[in-house]
């Protein structure tokens, strides 16, 4: 009789969720679709008229797409035993009401800056800090963006020191990847015992 005894089942993935914040036009659907291995999944629709009245695009003017609801997308990390599913939440302020959602289950967020406006992404680490979910903060630089060094960021957005800030580039995929991993093992050492 055929028998797998002695035979080690290899073991499902672990699969956790994760989030990708900050304000409209830092690079959220970018870092997905740079780490994602499954074609990320984005609800991108072209700025309408409309929209623009409502959604503030005063620095990113040449942006002419929005997420409508949510970026989508996964990644596997440490031989295939860690599967991450990332979310990018919406940046427009008028979609607030889904965050709480997207946020159920998480382990961490990163949260994206851009250093022209950097006011755009206070909300979204004021919102993991009062849930105490954990974050590691992207500083994404454009082109025409000054270059700060993190602890400037640190101290401009009042980021505690245990926070790690680190600058990314939300078009390269090491760079994604290595900021996930960041995320990661900070989540893990706040898990208590
Ligand atoms: N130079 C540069 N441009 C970027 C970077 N990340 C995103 N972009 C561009 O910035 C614009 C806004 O990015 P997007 O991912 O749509 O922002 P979202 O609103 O946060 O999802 C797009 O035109 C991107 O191609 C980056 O790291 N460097
Ligand atoms: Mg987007």
């Amino acid at each position: 009789m055929h028998s797998n005894q002695g035979q080690a089942a290899a073991p499902a993935p672990e699969s956790v969720k994760i989030l990708v914040a900050g304000g409209f036009g830092v690079g959220k659907t970018t870092l997905v679709a740079s780490v994602s291995e499954i074609p990320p999944l984005s609800t991108e629709e072209t700025l309408t008229e409309a929209s623009t009245d409502i959604d503030d695009l005063t620095g990113i003017e040449g942006k002419t797409t929005t997420t409508v609801a949510f970026d989508f997308g996964r990644i596997t990390i440490q031989r295939d035993e860690l599967v991450l599913y990332l979310f990018g939440t919406p940046g427009q302020d008028r979609f607030w009401f889904m965050w709480n959602e997207l946020a159920q289950g998480a382990v961490g967020a990163i949260v994206l800056v851009d250093t022209r406006r950097l006011q755009t992404s206070f909300a979204a680490v004021d919102f993991f800090e009062r849930r105490s979910i954990p974050i590691v903060v992207g500083i994404n630089h454009f082109p025409d963006s000054h270059w700060y060094e993190p602890d400037e960021i640190r101290a401009a957005m009042a980021i505690p020191e245990s926070v790690p800030v680190i600058v990314c580039d939300a078009r390269n995929r090491r760079s994604c990847k290595q900021m996930l991993i960041t995320l990661f093992e900070h989540a893990l050492a706040r898990v208590p015992g």
